[in-house]
């Protein structure tokens, strides 16, 4: 049995962390039963979650997690998808995953409202006289990987339009078709529902919200995919 190490419901998603949210999608479309724990990112193999392990191995970074239940349960998300289409998701994936993912960070973490209305109660368990100077101290690590990935730099509203721009060309490419690669879905929606969900998370407040919430089909195809993946969730969202 796989064991998914993940985060934990969190600013009105069943995931905090969208990359959790990416794996625990692809392991429900290969039909692989797994149980979900929590996981601390120092546990990992890369340091980060979501990791998962089966048998004696631990297995980190998501996109290595899809190619090890691929082989492992001889099993091809992306089957029916020609050479095209594959590169296509590859590029897709790498604009959301190592782009918009961190304009959604920058926002999350950077601004003062949204840090205080979410990652500010992740030390909430801590000691009260302990949670200021560890909440201070991971918004700075913060600060500095995303000086390091480049995007620190940038003002927030330059930063709103490089993301919106990455969103703008995800609508783009979804178009008319109900899944990124056509009638049918493929690898790549776990990776874009997730990060989607993640830029609309309900509790924050961002330019990349109100743009994703501007491109009509790009909030139906979120939708849907809740409903699909996450019936409880959806229905909560819902009532
Ligand atoms: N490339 C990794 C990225 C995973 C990632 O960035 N995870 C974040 C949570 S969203 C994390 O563990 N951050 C904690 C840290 O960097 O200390 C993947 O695809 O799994």
């Amino acid at each position: 049995m796989v064991t998914l190490y993940g985060s934990f419901p969190a600013f009105g998603l069943p995931h905090a962390s969208p990359f959790v949210m990416k794996t625990e999608v692809q392991l429900k479309m290969a039909e692989i039963p797994y149980h979900l724990e929590r996981g601390a990112p120092a546990d990992g193999p890369k340091r980060k979650i979501p990791y998962i392990a089966e048998a004696e191995h631990k297995i980190g970074d998501s996109t290595f997690i899809r190619d090890h239940i691929e082989k492992a349960y001889h099993l091809d998300l992306d089957r029916g998808l020609t050479p095209e289409m594959r590169a296509r998701s590859w590029a897709i994936e790498r604009m959301l995953e190592d782009h918009l993912y961190w304009a959604i960070v920058y926002f999350r973490w950077m601004d003062e409202a949204n840090f205080a209305a979410g990652p500010a109660h992740f030390f909430d368990t801590l000691p009260r006289e302990l949670r200021e100077d560890a909440a201070d101290e991971a918004r700075r690590a913060v600060a500095c990987n995303l000086l390091g990935q480049g995007l620190g730099h940038h003002s927030p509203a330059e930063v709103a339009d490089l993301g919106s721009r990455s969103i703008a060309a995800l609508a783009n490419l979804l178009g008319n078709k109900p899944y990124l690669m056509g009638p049918a879905y493929a690898a790549i929606d776990a990776t874009a529902f997730a990060m989607l969900a993640a830029a609309t998370a309900p509790v924050f407040s961002s330019p990349l919200k109100d743009f994703a919430q501007r491109c009509s089909n790009l909030m139906a195809y979120q939708n849907r995919l809740m409903r699909e993946f996450y019936p409880c969730h959806a229905a909560r969202q819902a009532a």
